[in-house]
């Protein structure tokens, strides 16, 4: 049957935020957590992914969850550590204890952010290209998809890990018209790998049909997921503003964008 309730894990965050108002309308019942109280949400559950008991109750009886908390941008290894490592665990750990069946998980293009982005022409990168994480964060995601691959193997635990790229309400530089994900595109993702059948683990990309798409869409169609949006509406106006990628700037050529550069580039 399909998920009807479903723990939005970093409801506060602006992820959490734009799915709070986008997934509501496929029929979801949410349940929030966060570790900062969600505007205007008085039965948000207000906790870190560090409290175990706090974790149990919060999946109980859940259809599925949606793991969008943690650290979403680069950080000193020992936060990265607490919030999206270990707190990743915990939740899988608290979801296979409760018998969850599946979690989607915000995993990241940052996990493979040190692939060169394809120049035209090129092949788009497939979804199991080789893991180049760009960051602390970005191996904290690999770790994630991982981590969800075990629980799949050994506890028959369902995840689609979705490696987003950028998800905003507009592309806001030159790289973002590759790796845009419109956040209608994203429920619509979400959505379906919420309810696709079968699905194990599975890994996708998480972006619009973008005419500059860097990535191949191909597991995320699979799941019936079928994006709308295309960024080069914004490309003249961008490209006008900022210029083209420049070729001889890792942080225009690699997938992750500034991540790769040290120490990173914020904001941009
Ligand atoms: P955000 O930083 O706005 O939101 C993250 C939320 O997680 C925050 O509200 C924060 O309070 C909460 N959080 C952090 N540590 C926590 C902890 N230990 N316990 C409980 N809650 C905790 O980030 P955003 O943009 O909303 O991203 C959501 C997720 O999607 C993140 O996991 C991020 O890595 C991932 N992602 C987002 C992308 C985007 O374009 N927005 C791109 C790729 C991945
Ligand atoms: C991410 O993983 C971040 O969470 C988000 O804030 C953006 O920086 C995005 O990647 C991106 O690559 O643009």
């Amino acid at each position: 049957p399909a998920p009807r309730t479903v723990l939005l894990t970093g409801a506060a965050g602006g992820l959490g935020t734009l799915m709070r108002s986008l997934l509501p309308e496929y029929g979801y019942t949410l349940r929030l957590f966060d570790v900062r109280p969600v505007e205007g949400a008085p039965d948000a559950i207000t906790a870190d992914l560090a409290d175990t008991a706090a974790l149990r109750e919060a999946v109980r009886g859940v259809d599925a969850v949606l793991h969008l908390a943690g650290i979403s941008l680069e950080a000193p290894f020992e936060k990265i550590l607490k919030s999206n490592i270990e707190g990743t665990y915990n939740l899988y750990e608290a979801a296979r204890q409760e018998g969850v069946p599946r979690i989607v998980f915000a995993s990241s293009n940052h996990a493979v952010g040190f692939t060169p982005a394809p120049r035209v022409g090129d092949p788009l990168i497939p979804i199991d290209t080789p893991r180049r994480p760009d960051t602390f964060y970005g191996l904290s995601k690999s770790f994630g998809e991982d981590l969800a691959q075990l629980y799949w193997d050994r506890h028959g635990l369902e995840t689609v890990s979705v490696r987003i790229g950028s998800c905003f309400p507009e592309p806001s530089n030159v790289r973002m018209l590759s790796v845009w994900m419109s956040p209608a595109d994203g429920a619509r993702l979400f959505h379906a790998a919420l309810t696709a059948e079968g699905v194990g683990h599975t890994v996708v990309y998480g972006s619009s049909a973008n005419t500059r798409l860097w990535w191949d869409l191909t597991t995320a169609r699979a799941l019936g997921y079928e994006p709308r949006d295309d960024s080069e509406p914004y490309a003249e106006k961008l490209i006008a503003e900022q210029g083209e990628l420049d070729p001889e700037n890792p942080a225009h050529t690699h997938l992750g964008g500034p991540f790769v550069s040290d120490p990173p580039i914020w904001p941009y």
